[in-house]
């Protein structure tokens, strides 16, 4: 970056998706004028950035930002109802939000709903708001938006299961082939993104080969050496079928591995549990001696064959059980079911299976490992569906299979382990062995303790219900779907009475519009802090207040969220920190400052110093930060925050200068495997009593639960648009992301609106040629697309030969039409219109929503209305 006398460069991070990589913000008389990648940074594209990052700046400068707090002065809500802002001061904001909030707090704190959302580059206020603010407030309850119920619940809930984090990613300093399941890993999407991608353009250099199963040759399959064509929500037809292939036909698998890194040689029992000894430990039978042990004592050799009696119990190891149970899915089946030709399932799993190397090692830095060069991967496309705990956790099981899991050239989960940084120790989580000897997590972000085991199923009393669907991370379609009243009611779950919270646009981004809409109609009170109005805003808040964006931010926690944003492989630990470039201009005030700001006005600052002086993990080395009888300015809060951390000199000072701190990373960080005793389940022995008692719960209610999937061994489980009634719904729907975009945040940005309009990905619904024809439809032709309840999104058609002929597709986020964005109205098409919330539409282990539907397409008008989102025809039972 080329800098004058009269300009500065201020160290800071993008803001732009949840990545957050490191920046360098040009400023030229207190104006940013450019934006580019940090090149001293690991965090991040080492100088390099993606289009989005350069837009921020348009962000800042933007004539439709909010500057101001806004009142509502119209008494009516609802989606495209003009809100009649009347501007007002920050007192009176402030009045009447700590008003608010005193009077719930002091009669029943759980009558507030706090809200946020996850994709605005903002990490930590995302989680310091939902964590420790929401939690000193005393309110149990929270969402989302469309967050992690789109995506992460099956994934965050799997790989928490067995890596001890919150996703994983293949180590693609060391991987040659990798096999993806719909995610756009380094190349456009998901965590740490530019620094994957970086990694990835190396490794595609050295000859990496990428297979990617995807219905659309998008950036997954565009960028990979093969794209298949596949059918959305099949993923786990085909990851059954190559794990038979791979254990029954060719006898491909790491039996060392499987022996001492995860329970396939525990001993079941004819009822599907475990054997356990008195102290209630699950046992393996030792061959040396011919005894059943506990794990939790030296086992020399496990069984991982055969049938033994104990106690006069017969019982076999889970891998016996596994291995005949995946008999029944071949090729031939997977290619009924996903439209994969059996021979390309069958030479994927052979290249799969030889290229792991199984018995192969590597030295690294002076340490052998062993070395396992291929990773099987996925992430919202592929299992955000109601089959989704199933998907993740069969994807995941090749991995296992194969001996590939946090070792060179495998799937890593990032960050599992750290050792502290040099100077304080501060910073540091591990990968622990908890009940029955699986892994759990020291540094885990949810509402769960670690991430195993999961709490027993109870009556909920939580609006999103993960008190009774315990393994959901945290995040559902509760309280905005159709069931959602009856649910509530039936359990007693008084509704909100306040809804506080920021950056988030719950009212598109969740699913249909309808339901969403009731509810939000229903709450008597809603304000957030946001940097644009949008349909949520609009349509539903009583007050809002101008939010700063990253470039006007001060947060030296933002980077708090490790598993969002952190350097993989072995590439060096990197904590940056986000700093305004420019002061924040008008009246915007950061929400990191508001939640502070509330806090002490409310009262409970003394709860939410101690919150933050817990934080996850150990993120302090010597005494907490805050005196929690003191009241401090944010200000103050960031530098304590700096030196609790990384020692007196590393202050606020020292961080404004340099933008962050690096240190090395050791190979027993990332490639933890062998070094730590803890086991990964290739057999979930909890679900059957989790979906027992979910049927106790539920059964009496009249609550109908897909139970069939709360199942020790992973199996096909036809996803709702597989169990769809409706003939003439003859096409499934689905959507992406793209690198251009960030969710629904970016389409009003001015760069990204002009690209989206030159480019079809954006703004049109992708079909294949051959499809369209048979339709009599062509290139640019306006159809509705409709699903099995009628509701409907018309949509301009753009005809290719990348998409499989039995889908349609868009991209998430378009189709806005909020009076807040104006160049963002009226493009594209609003695709949550077609996707049902229920629980028949949602994986019932992790209450991942169904992000696929099926639909039907017709000829419509440019004239006709852009959609009609209600319902016009009944509701079906789709659980049998
Ligand atoms: N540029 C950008 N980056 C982002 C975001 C963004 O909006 N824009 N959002 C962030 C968030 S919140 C998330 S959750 C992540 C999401 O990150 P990803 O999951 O990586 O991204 P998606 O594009 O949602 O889905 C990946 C691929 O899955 C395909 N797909 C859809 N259904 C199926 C299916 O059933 N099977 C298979 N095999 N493939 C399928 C899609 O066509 C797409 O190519 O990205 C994060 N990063
Ligand atoms: N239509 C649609 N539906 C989706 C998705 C999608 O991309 N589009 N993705 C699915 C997934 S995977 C997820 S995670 C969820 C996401 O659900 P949401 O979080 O609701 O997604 P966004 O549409 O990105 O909305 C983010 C809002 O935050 C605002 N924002 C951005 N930066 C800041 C900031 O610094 N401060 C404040 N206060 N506001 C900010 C944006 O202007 C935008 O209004 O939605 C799910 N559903
Ligand atoms: S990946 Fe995300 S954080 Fe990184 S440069 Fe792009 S938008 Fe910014
Ligand atoms: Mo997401």
């Amino acid at each position: 970056m080329v800098v004058t006398a009269t300009e500065k460069v201020v160290r800071t991070m993008c803001g732009m998706c949840y990545a957050m990589c490191s920046i360098r913000v040009r400023v030229q008389d207190g104006i940013a004028v450019a934006i580019e990648g940090d090149p001293e940074s690991t965090y991040g594209g080492r100088g390099g950035t993606c289009g989005k990052a350069i837009s921020a700046l348009q962000i800042l400068y933007d004539p439709n930002r909010i500057n101001y707090p806004v009142k509502r002065t119209n008494p009516e809500k609802g989606l495209g109802v003009d809100p009649k802002w009347q501007r007002i001061g920050w007192d009176e904001a402030l009045g009447t939000l700590i008003e608010k909030l005193k009077a719930i707090r002091k009669t029943d704190p759980n009558k507030l709903l706090y809200f946020n959302g996850p994709n605005n580059g903002r990490i930590a206020a995302t989680t310091v708001g939902l964590g420790q603010w929401r939690q000193a407030f005393g309110t149990r309850n929270w969402t989302e938006a469309g967050a992690g119920l789109h995506c992460g619940d099956a994934s965050h809930l799997g790989a928490g299961m067995n890596h001890a984090a919150w996703s994983i990613a293949p180590d693609f300093q060391y991987c040659k082939y990798l096999v993806v399941f719909g995610a756009g890993k380094g190349v456009g999407t998901g965590h740490s993104m530019v620094m994957v991608g970086r990694t990835r353009a190396d490794a595609a250099y050295r000859g990496m080969k990428v297979v990617s199963f995807d219905p659309i040759c998008h950036a997954s399959g565009g960028k990979a050496t093969e794209w298949i064509p596949t059918l959305p929500g099949t993923d786990l037809a085909i990851t059954l079928t190559m794990a038979n292939l791979l254990v029954n036909e060719w006898g491909i698998y790491d039996k060392e591995y499987l022996k001492q890194k995860t329970n396939a040689p525990y001993l079941i029992k004819p009822d599907g549990h475990y054997l356990r000894d008195e102290a209630g430990e699950p046992m393996m039978w030792d061959l040396a001696d011919n005894t059943p042990k506990s794990w939790k004592v030296p086992v020399t050799d496990p069984a991982m064959a055969g049938e033994f009696e104990v106690r006069g119990v017969r019982v076999r190891p889970a891998f016996v059980l596994l291995k005949e149970h995946l008999k029944q899915y071949t090729p031939e089946w997977a290619e009924s079911i996903s439209t994969v030709p059996a021979g390309t399932v069958r030479r994927v799993a052979r290249e799969f299976g030889e290229n792991a190397n199984i018995g192969g090692c590597i030295t690294i830095d002076g340490v052998t490992l062993p070395y396992r060069p291929v990773a099987a991967i996925q992430f919202r496309g592929g299992s955000g569906h109601s089959n989704g705990f199933h998907v993740y956790m069969s994807v995941d099981l090749l991995n296992h299979l194969v001996g590939a899991c946090e070792v060179p050239g495998g799937a890593t989960g990032w960050p599992a382990r750290s050792f502290g940084n040099p100077w304080t120790g501060a910073w540091k989580w591990d990968p622990i062995a908890t009940k029955d000897g699986h892994v759990t997590s020291t540094n885990w972000p949810t509402w769960m303790p670690g991430t195993w085991p999961h709490p027993e199923p109870q009556p909920p009393k939580t609006m999103y219900l993960a008190d009774l669907f315990t393994c959901c991370p945290g995040f559902s379609s509760f309280p905005y779907n159709e069931q959602s009243a009856e649910i509530m009611q039936k359990f007693g779950i008084e509704p909100p009475e306040a809804m506080f919270g920021f950056a988030s646009n719950m009212a598109i981004t969740t699913h249909e519009l309808e339901n969403t809409e009731k509810f939000l109609k229903s709450v008597p009170f809603m304000a957030g802090s946001y940097i644009f109005h949008n349909e949520t805003t609009e349509g539903f808040c009583d007050l809002v207040l101008p939010d700063t964006c990253a470039l006007e931010t001060l947060c030296t926690i933002a980077a708090d969220m490790p598993c969002m944003c952190d350097p993989v492989g072995l590439l060096d630990h990197t904590f940056p920190i986000m700093q305004p470039a420019v002061q924040p201009l008008y009246e915007r005030r950061a929400y990191e400052w508001l939640l502070n700001e509330l806090a002490i006005k409310v009262g409970f600052n003394k709860e939410y110093y101690t919150n933050l002086n817990r934080a996850n993990g150990t993120m302090y080395g010597g005494p907490p930060p805050l005196d929690v009888n003191q009241v401090y300015t944010w200000e103050e809060m960031c530098d304590r925050f700096m030196r609790a951390r990384f020692g007196e000199e590393h202050n606020l000072e020292w961080f404004k200068e340099h933008g962050f701190i690096k240190w090395p990373k050791k190979v027993e960080e990332t490639y933890w495997r062998p070094f730590v005793n803890v086991r990964s389940s290739v057999y979930m022995e909890f679900l059957i009593d989790h979906g027992r008692e979910i049927g106790e719960i539920c059964g009496p209610k009249g609550i109908k639960v897909d139970l069939k999937q709360y199942t020790p061994l992973l199996g096909w489980f036809p996803p709702a648009t597989h169990r769809e009634k409706d003939q003439e719904l003859d096409l499934f729907a689905f959507s992406y992301k793209d690198v251009m975009h960030q969710g629904g945040g970016t389409h009003g940005v001015p760069w990204s609106a002009e690209i989206s309009d030159r480019n079809p990905w954006h703004n049109f619904l992708m079909i294949n040629r051959q499809t369209a024809e048979a339709k009599g439809l062509k290139d640019l032709d306006w159809v509705y697309v409709e699903n099995a309840r009628g509701r409907k999104v018309k949509a301009r058609i753009h005809t290719m030969e990348g998409v499989h002929p039995q889908c349609v597709a868009m991209i998430v986020g378009a189709g806005h039409i909020s009076k807040g964005l104006p160049l963002a109205t009226k493009k594209g098409a609003l695709f949550n219109v077609l996707l049902e919330g229920d629980l028949d539409h949602c994986c019932p282990i992790s209450l991942n929503i169904e992000t696929a539907a099926k639909v039907k397409i017709y000829k419509a008008n440019e004239s006709d209305p852009a959609m009609s989102y209600k319902a016009t025809k009944p509701r079906f039972d789709l659980i049998d």
